[in-house]
């Protein structure tokens, strides 16, 4: 596995000949993983809105008036409830997502790890974003149960203060160290359509695939524009970007999951296919994300059933090396 990607080897791949790109990308899917399958995963946001941080895209920080309801930390008994709704769908990973900056300690982090323990008792995968933790809070998740920890660095470092103003990259990069310091596996991408260049995409590549090891599982989000953020007007973007980001994170990170993640639903049935064949082999399923729309699922299983494309079973991380 290669780990030393410097940004001229990225840009070459990046502006492969749209053709070439896609074949290239189909060769590493069929080399590293099956091609009839794709993993499906399912978000419940176990604490809604009210954010402290100024992340500019999302509906959720405290600093715009987005239409988001607040809502407090979940019941154990309902996440374990949608839990059990999600495996008898044929989900095999929940990820929840809460509304904080860091993980809080406390009575709420005892609940969070008792949703842990319950979800990973239904037989699923189990992933939280929780924002930032400490050492502590790491190794505790994990022997709660814990499959993967979701933390983005979302774009490339350059760009990054001119979305978020509230913490500095290093932030992120030190929770993503705590994280494999306590054996979890990672789950960490970006998000396309900020205004970003087409170096930001490149330098946040860079950042993503010279991780050793590679985050396991790398979700591509296209910004949902929703109305009171500040990137509400944001310009629509060209899904090529997303099939190009999507096609490159399956060349430098082979074995990794690749995700199209949020703004799935602003895509045309043709334009996801071309993400599946730049190789991307995970999606979100559900009628939400975590507070904004997602394909109806009937919807999502007839385009799978179309490919002839079969969820995945729940799955250990796969070694690197
Ligand atoms: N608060 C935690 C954090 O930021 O790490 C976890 C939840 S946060 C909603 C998880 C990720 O969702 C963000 O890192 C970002 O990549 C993505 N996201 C949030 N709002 C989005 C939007 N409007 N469009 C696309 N992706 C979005
Ligand atoms: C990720 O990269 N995208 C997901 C998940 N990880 C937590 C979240 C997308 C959120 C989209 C905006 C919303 O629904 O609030
Ligand atoms: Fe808060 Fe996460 Fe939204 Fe940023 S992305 S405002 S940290 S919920």
């Amino acid at each position: 596995m290669k780990y030393d990607w410097t940004i001229d080897e990225i840009d070459e791949i990046y502006q492969t000949p749209l053709l070439s790109l896609l074949f290239r990308a189909q060769q590493m899917a069929r080399e590293f993983h099956r091609p009839d399958q794709v993993q499906t995963c399912r978000l419940v946001s176990i604490k809604t809105g009210g954010c402290p941080e100024d992340c500019g895209y999302c509906p959720q920080s405290a600093h715009y008036d987005a239409p988001v309801e607040r809502q407090g930390l979940m019941d154990v008994d309902e996440v374990v409830a949608r839990a059990r709704r999600a495996a008898s769908d044929g989900v095999t990973r929940m990820c929840m997502g809460a509304a904080w900056r860091d993980a809080p300690e406390g009575p709420e982090f005892d609940t969070v790890l008792r949703m842990v323990r319950g979800v990973a008792d239904v037989g699923l995968e189990v992933c939280c974003t929780l924002g930032m933790l400490t050492d502590d809070q790491a190794r505790r998740l994990k022997e709660a149960g814990l499959t993967a920890y979701n933390h983005n660095l979302d774009t490339s470092p350059e760009f990054y203060g001119t979305i978020i103003t509230t913490r500095v990259y290093d932030e992120r990069l030190r929770t993503l160290g705590a994280l494999r310091q306590a054996g979890i596996s990672v789950c960490c991408g970006g998000i396309v359509g900020l205004g970003e260049s087409e170096r930001d995409r490149i330098r946040l590549l860079q950042q993503l695939a010279t991780q050793t090891p590679h985050p396991e599982s790398v979700p591509i989000n296209l910004l949902v524009r929703v109305a009171g953020t500040p990137l509400a007007e944001m310009p629509t973007l060209d899904p090529l970007v997303l099939v190009r980001m999507l096609a490159t994170a399956r060349i430098l990170m082979p074995a990794s999951m690749v995700r199209i993640a949020a703004g799935r639903d602003q895509l045309t049935r043709e334009a996801v296919i071309l993400c599946f064949m730049a190789g991307a082999n995970s999606i979100f399923v559900g009628d939400k994300l975590l507070t904004t729309p997602n394909p109806a699922p009937d919807e999502d299983a007839a385009l799978l059933a179309a490919l002839g494309l079969t969820p995945m079973a729940a799955q250990p991380a796969r070694s690197q090396v």
